[in-house]
């Protein structure tokens, strides 16, 4: 059994997203993901708009997605490595180099962003559709 971990908000769930625990799936048998917590969040200095409850439940819908555990802390990925006995870590490359040093735990890879897309502009393109809607009325 081949147990791959990943990292991430995922807030507005988008096809950057898919595509990434689509490829992460792909490279074993399970695919843990673990979620930043809206207090998490805030310390990324991320404001999330779906609340980390309904993040979960949506993930754990994914049919690429076996287990949803909680991120709350940069360092817990070493100990979560060790418990899940991960072989292989993966995350987007807007981090690449960023976690390297797990490399002596299990394999680090590190899978090209989808373009195009992210939780940032949507987030851009519903306040200019919100304005509109207002401007409209
Ligand atoms: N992603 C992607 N393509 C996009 C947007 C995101 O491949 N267009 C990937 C990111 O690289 C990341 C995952 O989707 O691997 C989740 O993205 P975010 O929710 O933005 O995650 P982030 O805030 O970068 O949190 O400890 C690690 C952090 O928790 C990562």
């Amino acid at each position: 059994m081949k147990t791959v971990i990943t990292y991430g908000t995922f807030d507005l769930f988008h096809i950057g997203h898919v595509n990434l625990l689509k490829r992460a799936k792909s490279l074993g048998d399970r695919l843990i993901v673990a979620v930043s917590t809206d207090e998490f969040n805030q310390g990324k200095g991320k404001t999330t708009l779906v609340p980390y409850d309904h993040r979960v439940a949506i993930l754990e819908s994914c049919r690429y997605v076996d287990q949803v555990i909680p991120e709350s802390d940069w360092a817990q990925k070493r100990t979560d490595i060790a418990k899940h006995n991960v072989d292989v870590f993966v995350i987007g490359d807007d981090w690449k180099g960023k976690f390297d040093e797990l490399s002596d735990l299990c394999e680090v890879v590190y899978l090209e962003r989808t373009t195009d897309i992210s939780s940032t502009a949507m987030k851009q393109a519903i306040l200019v559709f919100t304005q509109l809607q207002k401007d409209l009325l």
